[in-house]
């Protein structure tokens, strides 16, 4: 049975990973960590460990500890942090990175972080790019996205680590709320379409991103993870997505469930920069072909799910 280590298990796909994995692997075989500790079911609910990803000691320490063979490295500041913060996301983001990809060298463990439509930029093809293209971004976090794809290939080369990555797009949830990131817009949407039935979007309409709903996001790292390595003509990273919208496009489908709701624009330049310099829609054939990623949930799906669920959790 997998022993699996996560990193930034507090974060927003750490908070919904580390149950999920319990579930399938066994609450006592994955470890949560973060830098922090809180009532979450993460922490309460399985095994806990503080860690400080810049501490390489500390984290060889807990995965000697608990015998792990799995390292799902999730600790990274996003998008608009990074950009505000280039030299600490420089510093967390890449440190962060070699010090797993070293343990996971050492006791050979199989190895996942994520990558991100922030790893391309400008000159990447904008409309169905593809999934080996250029890839010259213009943020700290596209950098750190395209260096970390490389260097998660380089100790696949050299080292035989079995590192694998996907490129996620904007991802949506209800559990833990994103933070610093440039898509959150869709997220904080539905939060304020049940609040006040308002919202006022700083990225602005026209601007088409790829999204995913978490539950599909989830199932992808779990299912190439468990993929059969000699099928994978691929490893770091993995296009995929499940959408692409604009503002205006989510606005429509709030309004068919709020149809008070209303949408403004205050565009915050520098995300907006951001979401300009990434692609319009990416093309997640090689996922599919190469270990069977489909999503499952499109915008009609997520808004009904989503706003259930968080009318349930606003009460
Ligand atoms: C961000 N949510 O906005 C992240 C993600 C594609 C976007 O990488 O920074």
């Amino acid at each position: 049975m997998k022993k699996i280590l996560l990193t930034g298990a507090l974060g927003q796909i750490g908070s919904e990973l580390t149950g999920k994995m319990r579930e399938i692997y066994g609450t006592d075989n994955v470890i949560a960590t973060d830098i922090r500790q809180t009532d979450s079911e993460v922490v309460t609910a399985g095994p806990f460990e503080i860690l400080d990803v810049m501490d390489i000691e500390a984290m060889g320490n807990i995965a000697k500890k608990y015998n792990v063979d799995t390292i799902i490295h999730l600790a990274a500041l996003l998008s608009a942090t990074a950009e505000a913060k280039p030299l600490l996301a420089w510093n967390l983001n890449m440190g962060g990175l070699v010090n797993a990809l070293e343990v996971s060298r050492e006791l050979q463990c199989q190895f996942f972080t994520p990558s991100s439509i922030g790893a391309f930029g400008p000159t990447t093809p904008k409309d169905c790019t593809p999934q080996d293209t250029i890839q010259r971004p213009t943020t700290m976090y596209g950098v750190n996205k395209v260096a970390g794809e490389l260097l998660c290939d380089y100790y696949y080369q050299k080292f035989g680590v079995d590192t694998r990555g996907l490129r996620f797009p904007g991802l949506i949830s209800y559990v833990a709320p994103p933070g610093g990131g440039t898509t959150d817009y869709a997220v904080e949407i539905y939060y304020e379409a049940i609040k006040n039935e308002r919202y006022t979007s700083y990225i602005d309409r026209g601007t088409y991103m790829d999204m995913m709903y978490m539950p599909d996001a989830l199932n992808a790292i779990i299912d190439l993870m468990e993929a059969n390595p000699s099928n994978l003509k691929h490893r770091n990273s993995f296009n995929v997505t499940a959408m692409s919208f604009e503002p205006e496009q989510i606005a429509a489908e709030i309004r068919k469930h709020i149809p008070a709701f209303e949408m403004e624009y205050q565009v915050d330049p520098v995300r907006q920069t951001i979401a300009n310099s990434w692609p319009n829609s990416i093309d997640p054939t090689a996922a599919s072909e190469e270990w069977g990623f489909k999503a499952d949930y499109d915008l009609a799906k997520m808004t009904t799910d989503m706003l259930e669920k968080l009318k349930m959790k606003l009460g």
